[in-house]
């Protein structure tokens, strides 16, 4: 399990300005006007109580608040707990949290108390990347290539095939690439084959490694909309193509979750 560092989460609320600009470059909307129109709800003045949990790998430095930033940026009501793990999460239902957020080392959870729902940080953060990509404006064609088939880059491969594009996939795990292609009806297209040239206008990312996107398949003006951490592209081949890049460690992924449970 990829853990995010304190340095991945330095500056959240520039990391988050930068990212809703770039999202609506690429979209004509923010990403609140993605969450909403793709969620179909809007947010109340539902509290949101951030639990701090210590288990395993334990807290990690600027976790919580870093949320607590980033649900005020999306406009929610929030706080973190004093406590953490089980005295912390009676501490947010005694303050009035209607919606928790807490993690470990292996599920981060968005659960909204009054009417049940709950969300996963996996599913949320893949289907909102693969979300933002598929509105890209400039799009020359209904093609798109998904990096990563594990538990967030699975959830958004599948959604843009269920949105009717034409996915093309690679994962490093040849087990995974194929039974994911044949699990999905999609193209097996092996990055790590030079002769595979074909350029994309729209890449979806979600692996936890740099680089992982080859020069030879990046068109002008692309998009590429990633969560892994680090970076799919390095800085120069992202400024020589002029690459859209839609990138941020934790924010999107949570307002993703949020409005999912409202
Ligand atoms: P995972 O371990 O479940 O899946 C990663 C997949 O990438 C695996 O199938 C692996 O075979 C594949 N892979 C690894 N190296 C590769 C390469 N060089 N080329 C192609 N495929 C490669 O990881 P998970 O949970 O899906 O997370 C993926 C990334 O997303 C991690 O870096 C994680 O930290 C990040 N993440 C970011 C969030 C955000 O909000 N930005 C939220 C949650 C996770
Ligand atoms: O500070 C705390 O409460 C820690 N227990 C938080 C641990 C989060 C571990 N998960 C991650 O770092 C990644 C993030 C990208 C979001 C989902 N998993
Ligand atoms: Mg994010």
């Amino acid at each position: 399990m990829a853990l995010l560092t304190p340095e991945d989460l330095e500056n959240i609320n520039s990391q988050l300005q930068e990212a809703d600009f770039s999202v609506r470059k690429v979209t004509g909307l923010d990403i609140k006007g993605i969450c909403k129109d793709f969620y179909g709800t809007t947010p109340g003045c539902e509290k949101v109580g951030i639990v701090p949990v210590t288990s395993g790998n334990g807290i990690i430095g600027t976790f919580s608040e870093s949320l607590h930033a980033i649900a005020g940026y999306f406009g929610f009501d929030s706080f973190v707990t004093d406590m953490p793990d089980v005295s912390g999460y009676y501490e947010a239902v005694r303050n009035g949290a209607e919606i928790i957020l807490m993690a470990d080392d292996n599920t981060f959870l968005a659960h909204n108390l009054k009417n049940g729902k709950i969300a996963n940080n996996q599913p949320c953060t893949g289907i909102i990347y693969a979300e933002i990509a598929s509105r890209y404006l400039k799009a020359d064609s209904r093609d798109v290539l998904a990096v990563g088939f594990g538990k967030v880059g699975f959830p958004g491969a599948a959604h843009l095939v269920h949105k009717g594009f034409r996915v093309y996939g690679y994962d490093a795990d040849k087990d995974l690439l194929e039974k994911t292609t044949s699990r999905l009806g999609i193209t097996p297209f092996d990055l790590s084959n030079p002769d595979n040239s074909k350029k994309f206008s729209i890449i979806f990312e979600a692996t936890p490694c740099a680089d992982t996107i080859p020069e030879s398949i990046i068109s002008e003006n692309c998009v590429i909309s990633t969560p892994g951490i680090p970076c799919a592209i390095s800085e120069e081949l992202q400024k020589k193509y002029r690459v859209e890049l839609i990138m941020e460690p934790l924010g999107i992924g949570t307002a993703s979750m949020l409005y999912s449970v409202l």
